[in-house]
């Protein structure tokens, strides 16, 4: 897919040292370098080892690219893609994450998708640290058309995201896409207040919020996951939703995800518009680093 192979030129140029267009060859193949490389791009040391250890073992006749390929593709674990239910109605998710990570253009690119798929999206603003943080929301609801409920910077955001569901009963939207404000997962105050946003979800709405997705900016690589395992305490993550893939190279680090979040990635951003989110395809993501997608 076209989308990948682009976004992931950074990463991509990194293991293109290593592998040269007749990759299965193994005099082409240094070991060391590869090993390297795969840390640099923020591969899991753990993960790193192995690759290394049975690049060695491996006979041979055996392609070396077609060993890592597996090994990474396992790494990744099956993808179910994400689709979304009617059952709930209406079904909600809340976006989560550090400031600046991909939330609010993360939460217009899903309302765009939602309705790509024939549904009544709302878009809940309760990000009220911020005077913008509201209203950024607000321009890009108006924007793709879909409905929005806010609240003024200082407001209560579990306030916020009750009056959301609320809102949403009454005009038949589903699902609800709720935006939350930056915070550090370092900070107690902040942190506390998304289990108070979700009870209030509850309250209006038993059972929601349905999921939690993390926001992760890939450019910090193995940073953020760290990051998510601190949310992951407050709030069990039920998705991921890498940003920002299009300018990291640092693409290694979703490796790490699976396997230390055990929490699947759903979708990923390639870009600022609202088109840019693409469902997380492990097998895409894999042939666009070695830069084969062209092919599939
Ligand atoms: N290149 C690229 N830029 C992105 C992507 N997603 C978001 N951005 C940009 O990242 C910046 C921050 O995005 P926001 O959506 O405002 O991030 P946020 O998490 O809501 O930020 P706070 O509310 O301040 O915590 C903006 O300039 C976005 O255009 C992406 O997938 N690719
Ligand atoms: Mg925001």
């Amino acid at each position: 897919m076209e989308v990948w192979a682009s976004a992931l030129s950074k990463t991509r140029t990194l293991l293109k040292q290593v592998f040269s267009p007749s990759v299965g060859d193994v005099d082409e193949l240094n070991t060391e370098d590869l090993e390297e490389i795969l840390l640099r791009s923020d591969v899991p040391v753990r993960l790193v080892m192995e690759i290394v250890d049975q690049l060695d073992s491996a006979p041979r006749k055996i392609s070396r690219k077609e060993i890592l390929r597996d090994l990474l593709l396992k790494e990744l674990g099956a993808t179910t893609p994400f689709s979304w239910p009617i059952d709930k109605t209406p079904f909600v998710v809340l976006l989560l994450g550090i400031n600046g990570s991909g939330k609010t253009t993360t939460a217009a690119k899903l309302a765009k998708r939602a309705m790509q798929h024939g549904h009544k999206p709302m878009l809940c603003g309760s990000d009220t640290f911020r005077a913008a943080g509201s209203s950024q929301l607000k321009l890009w609801s108006e924007k793709i058309g879909c409905d929005f409920v806010g609240g003024e910077m200082g407001a209560d955001a579990a306030g916020v995201v009750f009056n959301a569901i609320d809102a949403a009963f009454i005009k038949g939207c589903d699902p609800v896409i709720v935006d939350s404000a930056g915070r550090m997962h370092t900070k107690t105050p902040l942190m506390d207040e998304l289990p108070k946003m979700c009870r209030s979800m509850d309250k209006r709405h038993a059972g929601a919020p349905h999921e939690v997705w993390m926001v992760l900016d890939a450019s910090l690589g193995q940073n953020s996951v760290i990051q998510a395992q601190q949310f992951n305490t407050v709030v069990p993550l039920t998705g991921i939703v890498i940003t920002k893939l299009d300018g990291s190279s640092k693409a290694g680090f979703l490796f790490s995800v699976r396997a230390e979040l055990n929490v699947p990635i759903l979708f990923t951003g390639l870009g600022e518009d609202e088109d840019d989110l693409v469902p997380f395809n492990p097998e895409e993501f894999v042939d666009a680093l070695f830069g084969d997608s062209e092919r599939g």
